[in-house]
């Protein structure tokens, strides 16, 4: 039988154990086949003790990842026109001075807030991700200015800090499998992962005869596979039939009252709210039917079922919140959880989008330690308010990036962005509103950009810095929400070309800014402080050469996370972490921010480009952009193997296609005022009619015309968030034609 520990090697090949960083979902180990100091095959997990952590398609692929012949090799200097892509090859010892000297330049003509540091998701591994590399060197430097709010989640992160205190919301994977119903609503896990446990168990839940419901406009490939009921419904309006389900509990009185009474505060205002008794208009099923689509029976259906099938998980996804106003639909999730009594129980869900459990999570990863930004000294800490307004010291939030740095001081934000490093972000990409992003990229004066690959915004850079893949270095990184494991990720190969990582980077440009109290550890010490820094970690892992020659460590469980079991079992000594104690259905902290758009209790709001936006008689389609089956965002986008698994394509249901004289398979513009793109569609049935679906990361590759030939969602949606911080990428108002 094969175990963790074997690593057997045949004839002339050996196997490293190891795993990947992207910014994806889950977190698998992976065996890696090496001969000749090449990778010849990988493998995912052979575990025979324990459940396996079965790896998706993208690791699988992940060969033509690292030797792609497109990888940047040597740092390069702009050459051409910035954003026409031409680059000449120069030393590192040419590209480090020249960026040590911009920041030294910018810091002495402009102040240290002219330093933007813009840091995206793609690499999570403790020591070397930039995310953690950079901001040190940059605060013993003297401070940046960065953004702020989560592109994932913010609106979850904001609405579970207002509700309940913590972010860790989720409960182990390995409890579905004690729900009788479960609600997948904009939750697709089969594709998402939302933890590499997670699928499998899904399917233990299902055989063990939980019913499941998913909640979306689009048959996602965890409804085909899963589901026994699909209920489409109109982007951005799951709030309301949210609100409207309590409708039918409260006229029911079907709501856990007991439950209520005891652990929350504010059900009353909530019910005054969903009863007309507030505004006058009473939420019934059918005001939600207007206003979603969602048949009338079949929300009474859903809340009755959901009131009386226990225990129940509403998993509510971070896509509908990832929306205007999206933090409304996470608190008001986290609201009909409480009206069930399904918090703190097994085979129950707290909501909150985020699912994360706090063991073994990779928020509590440790790293090498980032000073206080000195430029946000005696300012609030980011997460320490709900109001948005705190958070403006030295930092924008991430879809504003770009409109500040058009706009800058004069457009009334703090500062005006002089030097800009891109870090592990494809964000000119990646962010709301590319085409004006991409007339943005022409106002700093210098950019720097550390790479894997010529990303459509490395293309702005001026100079090129060529980074290594996880497989040449290593580093330890920690699972997505679910897990818990630890996994260290081991340098397989010698890293190609004249690579480096984001750490090395930094460490080579701090003598050249002055700074000699950088780094005092090789990377093994690093490694091994990790290990002993992390109160999880070191309670868990007393042999690291073990734990490295591995490549995991999984942490046995007597029996599954629930999140909030102990504040349910024993409020009394288990307090919520809010200023009540309580499960805040009505916040006094939000309420004191006093904005309309964020009530103290969870409401329906409407929003821009909803149906009800006069600019639908012009754009009478919605767009989703869910995050794509085989990439990680933009990561792999180039990855031959992949792309012929998954083709990128537009999701148009046959009736819009037929109106439109469309066909399968027929190259369709995608338009609004901000953009064009042209891809080939996908006409089915497995969307609803007015909405539209395009995947996230395709890469933005304009033609002489300024029309996106790469089918990038990003021309189309707009760079706005929502009151709570959520944004808005999955509210957008578009047309489709045949070209
Ligand atoms: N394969 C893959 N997995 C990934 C990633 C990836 O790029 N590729 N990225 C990872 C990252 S960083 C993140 S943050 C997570 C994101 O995870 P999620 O946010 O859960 O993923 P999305 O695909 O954006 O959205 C989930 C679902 O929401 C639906 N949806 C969109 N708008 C609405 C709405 O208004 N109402 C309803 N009911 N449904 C709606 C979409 O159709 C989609 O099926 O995924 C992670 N996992
Ligand atoms: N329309 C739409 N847009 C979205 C979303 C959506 O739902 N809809 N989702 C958003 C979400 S949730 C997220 S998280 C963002 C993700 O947006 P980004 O954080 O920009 O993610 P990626 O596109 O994966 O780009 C990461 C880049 O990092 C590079 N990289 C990988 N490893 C390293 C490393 O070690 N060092 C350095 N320096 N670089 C490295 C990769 O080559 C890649 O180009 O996208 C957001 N954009
Ligand atoms: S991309 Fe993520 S979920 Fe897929 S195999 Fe790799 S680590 Fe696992
Ligand atoms: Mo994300």
């Amino acid at each position: 039988m094969k175990s963790d520990s074997e690593n057997k090697s045949t004839g002339d090949t050996t196997i490293i154990r190891g795993a990947a960083c992207y910014d994806c979902g889950g977190r698998c180990p992976l065996k890696f086949h090496v001969k000749d100091g090449k990778i010849i095959r990988i493998e995912g997990d052979d575990a025979v003790e324990s459940e396996q952590l079965r790896a998706c398609l993208r690791c699988r692929a992940y060969r033509q990842y690292v030797y792609h012949p497109d990888r940047l090799k040597y740092p390069m200097k702009r050459v051409g026109a910035r954003g026409e892509g031409r680059f000449a090859r120069i030393s590192w010892d040419e590209a480090l001075d020249t960026v040590a000297g911009e920041l030294k330049r910018v810091k002495e003509t402009y102040g240290n807030a002219g330093i933007f540091f813009m840091a995206g998701g793609g690499y999570h591994g403790s020591l070397h991700s930039g995310r953690n590399a950079l901001p040190r060197l940059l605060s013993l430097f003297g401070g940046f200015s960065t953004n702020y709010g989560n592109i994932s989640s913010e609106g979850c992160v904001w609405a579970v800090m207002a509700q309940y205190g913590t972010v860790y919301t989720g409960n182990s994977r390995s409890d579905l499998v004690n729900s009788k119903l479960i609600i997948m609503w904009g939750w697709d896990p089969v594709k998402m992962i939302s933890g590499t446990d997670c699928s499998y168990n899904l399917m233990k839940a299902r055989e063990a005869g939980a019913r499941f419901v998913a909640v979306d406009p689009r048959l996602t490939q965890s409804a085909a596979t899963l589901a026994h009921q699909w209920v489409p419904i109109r982007p951005g309006t799951d709030t309301a039939m949210l609100v409207s389900m309590a409708y039918v509990m409260i006229k029911e009185n079907l709501q856990d009252q007991k439950f209520l009474d005891k652990y929350t505060v504010g059900f009353d205002k909530f019910r005054d709210y969903v009863t007309g008794r507030e505004d006058g208009i009473a939420k019934t099923t059918e005001w939600a039917e207007a206003i979603t689509g969602v048949p009338a029976a079949v929300i009474m259906q859903l809340a009755r079922e959901y009131a009386t099938v226990k225990p129940a998980a509403l998993m509510d996804g971070m896509g509908p919140a990832r929306s205007a106003m999206g933090e409304q639909f996470t608190r008001c999730a986290m609201t009909l959880a409480a009206m069930t009594g399904n918090i703190g129980i097994a085979g129950g869900s707290a909501g909150g989008g985020l699912m994360n459990i706090p063991i073994g999570h990779m928020f509590r990863a440790p790293n090498i330690g980032i000073p206080r930004n000195p430029l946000e000294a005696g300012g609030k800490s980011v997460r320490g308010s709900l109001d948005l307004q705190d958070r403006l010291i030295a930092r924008v939030h991430s879809n504003k990036i770009f409109d500040c740095m058009l706009s800058g001081k004069a457009g009334g934000y703090p500062f005006d962005i002089k030097f800009l490093w891109s870090c592990q972000s494809n964000y000119l990409n990646q962010l709301g509103n590319t085409n004006k992003s991409a007339k943005a990229m022409h106002m700093p004066e210098f950019i720097v950009i550390d790479e894997i690959v010529m990303t459509p915004t490395a293309r702005f850079a001026d100079v090129i810095l060529p980074v290594n893949t996880p497989v040449e270095k290593n580093d330890i990184v920690r699972p997505w929400p679910s897990g818990p494991y630890f996994l260290h990720v081991n340098k397989v190969i010698e890293p190609l070309y004249e690579t480096k990582s984001s750490f090395q980077i930094a460490c080579e440009l701090a003598p050249r800014l002055g700074i000699d109290n950088y780094n005092d550890k090789t990377e093994e010490q690093w490694l091994r402080a990790f290990v002993k820094m992390a109160p999880d970690m070191a309670q868990e892992i007393t042999d690291y050469d073990k734990f490295k020659k591995e490549g995991i460590h999984r942490i046995k469980l007597e029996k599954p996370i629930i999140a909030f079991e102990k504040e349910i079992a024993d409020p009394e000594h288990n307090p919520f972490p809010t200023p009540s104690g309580k499960i805040e259905i009505f916040s006094r902290r939000v309420a004191e921010i006093g904005s309309p758009g964020v009530p103290p209790v969870p409401k329906y709001l409407d929003t821009w480009e909803s149906r009800n936006d006069p600019l639908v008689a012009k754009y009478p389609l919605q767009m989703v952009s869910p995050h794509p089956a085989a990439r990680a965002h933009s990561t792999l986008y180039l990855v031959p193997w992949l792309r012929e698994a998954h083709p990128s394509r537009v999701w148009l249901n046959t009736r819009d296609a037929a109106a439109r004289g469309i066909r399968d398979e027929d190259e369709v513009m995608v338009f609004n005022d901000r953009g064009k793109t042209v891809i080939p569609a996908w006409v089915t049935n497995r969307i609803m009619p007015g909405v539209i679906a395009m995947e996230e990361g395709a890469w933005f590759t304009p033609d002489a015309e300024g029309v996106d030939r790469g089918g990038c969602p990003n021309v189309l949606t707009r760079d706005e968030y929502s009151p709570g911080g959520a944004t808005a990428m999955n509210t957008v108002l578009v047309e489709v034609k045949k070209v």
